[in-house]
């Protein structure tokens, strides 16, 4: 077991590490030991102003960012997907160390975000207005121009693939950006930051401001001089987003916030398999993912035989400290979203759903839970309506598909959901009816990065990734030329 030194814990503005105006800080717990990992200044209103008008000033006509070529900034983003790659060890460790996932999983994030890095710096000039139809002795076309200063706020579950789904795009427009990682999770950001500067970003053009959702989130949200908003967390935490957004300067939002997956189970697809995908899907980050399939429905004529192999690979899996190898799961990020993962399971005991795995949190200092599935789960409980955000399953009960497909969409909810069945008829007509952004057919949880991302419903405004996350850090411009008649 390893762990790394943390060498940065102060904000990045304008190319430099500095601490808050306020000399205040606060602190970074590891939640698989309760160990204090950092002291790192503490960002708010002030210092996200310092770090807007940095952002503002890189992003002036006249500034050594915008008067980049577009193969200048394809460049830029790619000598910073190299420099992550090559700290891949000591960043995948950070994550490890701050959310409390395992290495593997930690290793998966930062791979994802070096992907998306590449997959959007060759994106930079390849993105074009058009030419359109106009009367008499009009020439009319339009041209693509980065929105400006974007905020971004991303959440802590994934923090250095979050970093790299917001940098990628808003980079590949020529934004500038001011990010705020989550309070439980600014290290992998900060050291990052250092990457930026090593990768020679022209100063303002990435700015990194840690501190807390209420004072330096908010300030982003309300900021008049910011054009637009990216976040990804929670349904509430994005409505007061949203709010602040229209009533301050109506800058863009786009919004990835959570989800209560359906995953359906077909008579005829291999149990094992259906056993597998549902366990890996649920269990994963120790079940902190917005895609999770929470609601597993399984057809009545296999439900017994799944729950089993089910229910034997939940009392096998391995949890403890993440940095020791064969390590499976880790704990849930902070004290709060423990107390409330361990709050759901007893409500979906006194809800009456039959609790067939785990249940309890470790014995042992950490906010470990043990995987849990709730058997004879209903509709109408709440631990199948609402966001769990833990290694929770309901498992429930259905006979035709009709059926199912009206329960899989009675939610408020439209992230993500699955079906696993070898008939093209059954995967074709639920893919056609359901109500998410996202559908697997045969798996859950592959992606690929040109394919958008996001929700209908609560779960979000706005699709990230490939052509249509470039879309929301493009303004489109139009110009419209009077040509004289000819001499
Ligand atoms: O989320 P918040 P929390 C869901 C999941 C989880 C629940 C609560 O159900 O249990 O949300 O988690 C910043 N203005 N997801 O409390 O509050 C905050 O500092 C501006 C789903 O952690 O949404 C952090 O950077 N910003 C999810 C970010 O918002 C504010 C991932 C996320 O925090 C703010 C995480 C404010 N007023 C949680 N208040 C997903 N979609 O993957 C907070 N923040």
């Amino acid at each position: 077991m390893k762990s790394v030194e943390i060498k940065y814990t102060n904000l990045f503005i304008n190319n430099e590490f500095v601490p808050a105006k306020s000399g205040k800080t606060f602190e970074v717990i590891n939640p698989a030991t309760l160990e204090k990992l950092a002291d790192v200044a503490e960002a708010e209103e002030a210092d996200v102003d310092s770090a807007v008008l940095a952002a503002r000033k890189a992003f002036h006509r006249n500034s050594a960012w915008r008067k980049l070529d577009p193969s200048g900034r394809s460049q830029l983003i790619n000598k910073l997907a190299d420099l992550i790659e090559r700290d891949q060890e000591i960043l995948s460790t950070i994550e490890t160390m701050e959310v409390g996932k395992p290495l593997i999983e930690s290793k998966y994030s930062v791979g994802l975000a070096v992907q998306v890095l590449r997959h959007y710096a060759a994106w930079c000039d390849k993105f074009f207005g058009e030419t359109c139809p106009a009367p008499g002795n009009l020439i009319s076309m339009t041209r693509k121009e980065p929105v400006g200063v974007v905020g971004q706020i991303i959440p802590w579950n994934g923090p250095i693939t979050m970093l790299g789904w917001k940098w990628g795009p808003a980079l590949a427009a020529g934004c500038t950006i001011v990010l705020k990682p989550a309070e439980d999770t600014p290290l992998g950001a900060l050291h990052i930051a250092s990457l930026v500067l090593e990768a020679g970003f022209p100063p303002g053009v990435i700015n990194v401001v840690p501190g807390y959702g209420r004072t330096a989130g908010a300030a982003i949200a309300s900021h008049m001089d910011i054009n637009k908003v990216a976040f990804t967390g929670s349904i509430p935490t994005g409505k007061l987003i949203m709010a602040a957004a229209a009533n301050s300067n109506l800058k863009r939002v786009t919004l990835e916030l959570g989800g209560k997956s359906p995953l359906v189970v077909c008579e005829d697809f291999d149990l094992d398999k259906a056993a597998e995908i549902s366990y890996r899907g649920i269990f994963a980050n120790a079940g902190q993912i917005c895609v999770a399939p929470s609601r597993v429905f399984v057809h009545e004529s296999i439900h017994d035989a799944f729950l089993e192999k089910l229910v034997a690979k939940a009392k096998s899996r391995k949890v403890g400290n993440p940095l020791e190898t064969g390590i499976e799961q880790g704990p849930q990020v902070n004290e709060a979203m423990f107390k409330r993962v361990i709050n759901y399971i007893e409500i979906g005991k006194t809800e009456g759903a039959k609790l067939v795995a785990g249940g309890k949190p470790l014995d042992k200092k950490g906010y470990f839970i043990e995987p849990t599935v709730f058997a004879d789960v209903t509709d109408s409980m709440r631990i199948a309506k609402e966001e769990i955000f833990g290694p929770v399953l309901c498992v429930l009960k259905y006979k035709t598909m009709d059926e199912v497909i009206d329960r899989a969409n009675n939610t408020h909810f439209g992230l993500a959901s699955g079906i696993l069945t070898n008939d093209i008829n059954k995967a074709m007509t639920y893919a056609s009816a359901i109500e998410s952004g996202l559908v697997w057919v045969n798996g859950y949880m592959s992606m690929s990065l040109s394919s958008p991302f996001g929700g209908y419903k609560q779960s979000g405004i706005g699709r990230e990734l490939g052509r249509y996350g470039l879309e929301n850090y493009l303004e489109t411009k139009t110009i419209t030329i009077n040509i004289s008649p000819a001499i």
